[in-house]
């Protein structure tokens, strides 16, 4: 009898699913789109934008479970599937009533998910990664510790306005009646396991790293800063201690096997963050670095034991390896800057979009652009600035360029940051998300890196991540000898660099980092 894992990923635009067979295989994957499958909670690109306090639909989420959940239903492999884990976009929080837990433990097969959790959320709108409305408490955070080099020591971060305690830190101080009304605090990822265990899930260590409140050597919560972000009440709302990757949370619950047929003994494994998830699928070997451009755009390498901290990236505990790091720069502005872009300036075509990405010049004939369309997280900057031959501009002379001009800033920021991140000895690049499956964007990127680009087979990183995850969990091997078993998981190669053009983007460093620097501070 075959076995089977699946994995998760509730991202920003999409839940998305990947099974796997014992061999690696993707047997199927499939996804529910929030705009498009669920209009009637009127997101535009999954999220709710006012301003810069950027939620979701904590509902909708429930609704794609239960949409996922009957197309699994139709395949044939459901009651063989022995494991599940999975991911979630980063940061973002879901806030458990205790009538919504009671709700959750006492599911009735007969109905959906959201018909039976519609009222289970003290806060209906989950703040997500997008948001930046929090810069109050990230500097309170920072000051109770001493500075933000102070808490990069002890988190893995300095305060950044998305990281989860400092949201949960402002409706602790803004919205005290809905704090109290909260039973059990999930990030998206756990927010998932609970779902699936129907009671509730801790959050893995790996993404921990992402609340600013973890302690990044102990991977235990940090009561100072849990006091700080929520009060004596906090380690309560959070129950558990973050658990490491590879381990069993317990069996599916009850709901999901008489509703669609799952094995009664089927597993629920620790879930964990989207980039955390796409790191675990890429299997990353020294001099391996991730370029993952999905709505954010972020660089991960695998850091080993001894790896020290910056006020610029993330260091946050690896999925598999509880001595080993991720290393992570995040940009908000990586997909949906360059659809603004293509929308506005290639007829929201990304045919004519490439064209203008392979017939065009910018950096190398000083047209340089900064697209800070949301609030930017590296560097902390909002608006779009544009030089020609050195000199701001409102736009280029010809505004085609900008095209060219996105890609290339997006792609010259993460190379010259990669090097500070501890990334140093990089060999290949490998690309996933929605943008990866542009050759064209992939060629921009290898020039400026001057390394070839692979790309993973699938759809979609996280999740594949996510499956092999739940896989890892049931045997007795290591990640690598588990992984070294099989090679359906290894790497297309997708360009070579242009070494010539790779030399005329490294002696562009100079001033663009000058223009960076004139761009956040003059405006
Ligand atoms: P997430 O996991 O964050 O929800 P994905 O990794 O699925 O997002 O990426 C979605 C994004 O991929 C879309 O917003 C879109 O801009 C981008 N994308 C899809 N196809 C292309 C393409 N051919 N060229 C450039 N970008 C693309
Ligand atoms: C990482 C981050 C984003 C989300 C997107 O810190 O905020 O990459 O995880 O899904």
């Amino acid at each position: 009898m075959q076995n089977y894992y699946l994995g998760l990923d509730l991202s920003t635009q999409q839940l998305k699913c990947t099974l796997i067979n014992e061999a690696h295989d993707i047997i199927w994957e499939n996804s529910v789109n929030f705009d498009k499958d669920l209009p009637e909670f009127m997101t535009r690109h999954g999220a709710i934008v006012s301003d810069n306090v950027v939620t979701s639909p904590t509902l909708m989420w429930v609704k794609a479970m239960d949409l996922l959940m009957e197309t699994l239903k139709e395949t044939p492999y459901v009651g063989s599937i022995r494991g599940i884990s999975g991911a979630g976009q980063q940061h973002g929080s879901v806030y458990w009533s205790k009538s919504g837990m009671n709700s959750l433990s006492t599911l009735d097969e007969k109905s959906t998910l959201a018909d039976q959790l519609k009222d289970a959320f003290a806060i209906n709108q989950s703040p997500i990664w997008q948001d930046a409305s929090t810069t109050a408490e990230c500097r309170a955070l920072e000051e109770l510790v001493g500075g933000p080099a102070e808490l990069a020591k002890l988190t893995g971060s300095k305060a950044y306005e998305r990281f989860t305690g400092n949201q949960i830190a402002k409706i602790y101080r803004q919205n005290r009646n809905a704090f109290d009304e909260t039973t059990r605090i999930n990030l998206v990822s756990s927010f998932l396991a609970t779902l699936l265990l129907g009671e509730f899930s801790p959050v893995d260590a790996a993404d921990g790293s992402g609340t600013n409140m973890m302690n990044i050597a102990s991977h235990k919560w940090d009561e100072r800063l849990l006091k700080q972000c929520g009060g004596e009440d906090l380690a309560e709302k959070l129950a558990k201690q973050p658990v490491e990757g590879g381990t069993v949370l317990g069996n599916i619950s009850d709901y999901y096997v008489k509703r669609y047929g799952f094995d009664a003994e089927c597993k629920i494994m620790p879930f964990t963050g989207d980039n955390s998830a796409t790191l675990v699928s890429m299997n990353l070997k020294e001099g391996d670095c991730v370029v993952s451009l999905g709505t954010s755009d972020t660089v991960l390498v695998y850091l080993k034991k001894g790896a020290a901290s910056t006020t610029e990236s993330h260091l946050m505990a690896h999925p598999t390896d509880p001595d080993g790091f991720m290393g992570m720069l995040c940009y908000k502005n990586g997909s949906l800057a360059r659809e603004f872009i293509r929308d506005e300036y290639a007829e929201s075509n990304w045919d004519l979009f490439n064209d203008y990405l392979i017939n065009k010049q910018a950096v190398l004939n000083d047209c340089i652009g900064f697209y800070y369309w949301m609030q930017e997280i590296i560097p902390f900057a909002k608006g779009i600035h544009r030089f020609e031959k050195n000199k701001d501009v409102n736009d280029f002379s010809d505004k085609t360029v900008n095209v060219k001009a996105i890609v290339e800033s997006q792609f010259m920021s993460m190379k010259i940051r990669l090097g500070r991140m501890g990334g140093n000895n990089v060999k290949r690049i490998l690309a996933s998300g929605g943008a990866a499956a542009n050759p064209h964007i992939l060629q921009v990127l290898s020039n400026i890196f001057g390394l070839p680009v692979y790309r993973q087979k699938g759809m979609n990183g996280a999740s594949l991540g996510g499956a092999l995850l739940a896989k890892f969990a049931l045997q007795n091997k290591s990640f690598e000898e588990m992984m070294a078993e099989y090679s359906s998981t290894e790497m297309d190669l997708i360009c070579e660099p242009d070494l010539t053009k790779h030399k005329e983007y490294l002696n562009h460093v100079t001033q663009f980092t000058n223009l960076e620097a004139s761009a956040i501070h003059n405006k």
